[in-house]
């Protein structure tokens, strides 16, 4: 348990509430030569006012064909399946996420570091970054679930010990995202307040959590006051598109009953100096393979080519 200042409490006992994000969005000071950020002023400004900012089609289609062909073996080795490092569909028993993929890829390594996208993390959170997080969503066709409201932030600080919101995700997609096959759905500026919830966190929560979450989700007065005050976005895009998010922005996905899978390559990028510490919940700290913490390595931006990630694909 951290026994420093909470400064973002949560399922900590006391009431449910919006409270006010205490950080900045953007961290990079203007003139930092390490943290220039490389995106236009108007796409730094939808970021900070948004919360959120897609890049599209920035992967080309022969990049998104190894990428998709890496995507399709790592959800048949059956040695990974064993490995305890994938969460499966509830019911359907299809697989959900693959974990760890910076780690366990050629190809997902790369693309973690992959310069154009490397590059803005450390620009938008103005320090070295390391990755908190890594997987595959593979929101299969017909049988694929939701993933309910959330912010990201919530759990990373109340069960890994995150301590402020330094980090952004960055979703990748492999699939085209349609207003149909279950998109990421957001609510605009929501990044802005922090929905502290109520409850207290179970053992083991991350076995549930992973396939359905039920602690660290905002209640139905809250969520219904951050959607009138911001509304809701679909973040569709084709395949090859890059979705940046901030830690704390409310999203949250609908199930797929259409026949064209929903697929992404998901990176959590956090800053170093927002290293995790010690779970601000009565728990112990989730697997590595779901939060890093023994192996955190600064990442080294690296201009990769197209070749470079067929060419890794091929050997995998
Ligand atoms: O557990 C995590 O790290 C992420 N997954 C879920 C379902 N919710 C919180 C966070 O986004
Ligand atoms: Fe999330």
């Amino acid at each position: 348990m951290n026994t420093t200042h909470d400064r973002y409490p949560s399922r900590t006992g006391a009431k449910a509430e919006l409270l006010p994000r205490r950080d900045p969005v953007i961290y990079s000071q203007p003139d930092a030569a390490v943290c220039s950020i490389p995106l236009t002023p108007e796409q730094i400004r939808d970021y900070e006012q948004n919360g959120f900012l897609v890049l599209h089609e920035l992967f080309s289609a022969a990049e998104v064909a190894c990428f998709a062909q890496e995507l399709d073996r790592l959800r048949s080795d059956l040695v990974l399946k064993d490995s305890g490092e994938v969460i499966n569909e509830p019911g359907s028993g299809e697989v959900r996420s693959v974990f760890r993929i910076h780690a366990i890829s050629p190809v997902f390594e790369l693309m973690a570091r992959d310069k154009r996208l490397a590059d803005i993390a450390r620009g938008l959170l103005g320090d070295e970054v390391y990755v908190h997080q890594s997987r595959l969503n593979y929101k299969p066709g017909f049988r694929g679930k939701e993933f309910y409201w959330h912010s990201d932030f919530e759990t990373w600080h109340v069960e890994d010990g995150m301590p402020n919101m330094r980090a952004l995700s960055m979703s990748i997609t492999l699939t085209e995202n349609t207003a149909c096959n279950g998109p990421l759905m957001v609510m605009p500026g929501s990044h802005k307040l922090y929905a502290a919830c109520t409850g207290a966190t179970p053992a083991d929560h991350f076995k549930e959590s992973l396939r359905k979450q039920e602690y660290g989700v905002p209640n139905d007065e809250q969520l219904t006051e951050i959607a009138e005050r911001f509304g809701i976005v679909n973040a569709t895009c084709k395949p090859g598109s890059v979705i940046i998010f901030d830690c704390n922005l409310m999203h949250g996905s609908n199930s797929n009953i259409t026949s064209n899978p929903r697929s992404n390559a998901f990176f959590v990028y956090n800053a170093l100096s927002n290293r995790v510490a010690a779970p601000f919940c009565n728990q112990l700290p989730r697997p590595e393979y779901i939060a890093t913490r023994q192996s955190i390595q600064p990442l080294i931006p690296r201009a990769v080519s197209m070749a470079e990630y067929c060419a890794a694909d091929a050997k995998s």
